[in-house]
């Protein structure tokens, strides 16, 4: 077995996103393109000898190519061991809670987490450190300078090794140890909740459940979790066999993508509960009979209920949402006189604080909730959150968010995205309005009055790290606001993000449809914004 150090040259566009380095397979099949981005990895951590590390991915194409390319690195620059899902697997939760568990110094984990699979798809990287959690922008920043500067990478020549066997070996002088995937993970949740209650619940003859695991990583999790230690039945998961395309779908769990749940659950027999989890497993979209929990009201009604679960009865330390979710989570920590913390989007932004034991709860409007069990969000963990809330409140997911609403107020919320536009286009947009913050303070449109017109920036109160540039707000007198940023996970041309919201305490109008009642933020944000003049767009291409 020989070392070998290759000489490369550096490509340009290796700056990691709001999550990873996310770009098409073709780009990522480049010689050398992997390579080097691990290389400038392991160069930003200032080498990896005497290191632990783990590696897993969400099954998608080209994921066990990229994990025996890692491994060989791995090796040729010395790493003490590394630890791998076995068949190439390890949901981004389940890598967190391995990294945390056996007390790695970090991971890789390979996943474009809910963008589409497949050889023409896109593909992912990214690297989370020894908290589990996904590497703050510090260290995303040196791997980036390292990249741009990358003459050579290290490796050594060695055949493809064997991923589907649970066991030890040695590649050169690193030690390899391949697991179970899904056991730690599920050991853990079962540490949170209360598995007797939600298994007795799953048998009574007027509940019914289902989970989506769209063809992508959460399926053996689901199996393992729901069937053999829950004792849902068979039929209670679909698509759960892992596709290297995820079955030709966009594993995204929203109301466009998630089809054959939506189906289900909007229909004349819908089960109880419905559930959905994206390629990498940690998003989720929450269902009730013909019923759609947003996000924001997901992590608000979680953190309001948490005294009710058993890993959560000592109460909780704090909560956070990143800037663009709804304000509804702040409602319930005012009532339980905790800290709610406004961070830009991404889980990252949510680590420091985690780690300072600042934080119990957080979550994101896209699709995102977790707590301090892993350093990552968590699809399966926010499932078995909502199961075993039904089992302490025996009522419907639709009565538990009207219950909250009626008591904190409802956020009404919405997302528009515009996706692909051409990124000159979408920057022209964001400009402009940045130059208008002034004229827009203060200006008066019908009953609506602009109090706040800026660009987020947060100072992380752990390292006093100052992000800018996270996102132009209105707010307006009611509280209401139009959120405006572009998103940092897209892989063809920019994908622009609309995010309104409208605060209303009189119970008397909480049951409008949605869109209806923002309807007059979202003209307003037409008006203003020029989207269709600017991007040629007249209509968003999800609305979530
Ligand atoms: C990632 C991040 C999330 C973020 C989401 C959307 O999720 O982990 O924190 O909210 O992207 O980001 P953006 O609006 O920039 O596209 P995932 O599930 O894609 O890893």
């Amino acid at each position: 077995m020989e070392n070998k150090t290759i000489s490369t040259q550096a490509f340009s566009d290796q700056r990691p996103g709001t999550s990873g380095l996310r770009k098409k397979v073709s780009v990522f099949q480049q010689p050398h393109y992997l390579e080097n981005f691990v290389q400038a990895t392991f160069d930003a951590l200032g080498g990896v000898k005497e290191k632990q590390l783990a590696v897993g991915g969400d099954g998608r194409f080209y994921n066990r190519e990229a994990l025996q390319t890692i491994v060989r690195m791995a090796a040729g620059n010395g790493l003490k061991k590394l630890v791998i899902g076995r068949g190439g697997i390890l949901s981004t939760p389940a890598a967190s809670c391995v990294i945390r568990k056996y007390g790695l110094d970090g991971g890789f984990i390979l996943s474009a987490s809910h963008n589409p699979g497949g050889p023409h798809g896109d593909f992912g990287i990214k690297f989370n450190t020894a908290n589990g959690g996904p590497a703050p922008e510090k260290i995303t920043e040196a791997i980036y300078q390292k990249s741009l500067a990358l003459g050579r990478y290290l490796t050594i020549e060695n055949p493809d090794i064997d991923l589907d066997a649970q066991k030890h070996f040695m590649v050169g002088a690193m030690m390899v140890e391949i697991i179970d995937p899904v056991n730690d993970y599920a050991d853990l949740m079962m540490e949170l909740f209360d598995f007797p209650a939600i298994a007795k619940l799953l048998q009574e003859k007027d509940f019914a459940f289902i989970f989506d695991a769209m063809h992508a990583v959460t399926g053996p999790y689901a199996e393992e979790i729901f069937c053999r230690r829950l004792g849902a039945a068979k039929e209670s998961l679909l698509n759960c066999a892992v596709k290297p395309d995820f079955g030709g779908g966009h594993p995204d769990p929203n109301l466009k993508h998630a089809k054959d749940l939506v189906r289900i659950m909007f229909s004349a027999k819908a089960p109880t509960l419905g559930a959905a989890s994206d390629g990498d497993g940690d998003r989720n979209m929450i269902l009730g009979d013909n019923f759609f929990v947003t996000p924001s009201d997901s992590v608000a009604i979680i953190a309001a209920n948490a005294h009710l679960i058993k890993g959560y009865r000592n109460g909780l330390k704090g909560v956070a949402r990143s800037m663009p979710t709804s304000c509804a989570l702040d409602a319930v920590a005012k009532e339980l006189d905790i800290e709610c913390y406004e961070t830009p989007t991404g889980w990252k932004f949510f680590g420091n604080l985690l780690d300072a034991g600042k934080l119990t709860i957080c979550g994101e409007e896209s699709f995102g909730t977790s707590s301090d069990h892993v350093r990552e969000k968590d699809g399966l963990w926010t499932v078995l959150f909502w199961l075993n809330l039904l089992a302490v409140k025996k009522i419907s997911v639709k009565e538990i968010v009207e219950t909250h609403w009626q008591h904190f107020g409802r956020n009404y919320y919405t997302r528009h995205d515009y996706e692909e536009v051409e990124s000159g286009a979408a920057n022209k947009l964001v400009n402009s309005l940045r130059e208008r913050f002034e004229t827009l303070c203060g200006a008066q449109f019908g009953l609506l009055e602009i109090t706040q017109a800026d660009d987020f920036s947060y100072l992380d109160p752990i390292d006093n790290s100052l992000s800018e540039h996270q996102g132009i707000r209105l707010i307006f007198k009611d509280k209401s606001r139009i959120i405006l940023r572009l998103s940092g996970t897209g892989t063809s041309g920019a994908t622009l993000r609309l995010y309104f919201e409208k605060v209303e305490k009189n119970p008397a109008a909480m049951n409008l449809e949605t869109q209806a009642a923002l309807a007059e933020l979202i003209s307003l944000a037409d008006e203003l914004f020029a989207i269709k003049k600017i991007t040629g767009r007249s209509q968003p291409t999800v609305i979530t």
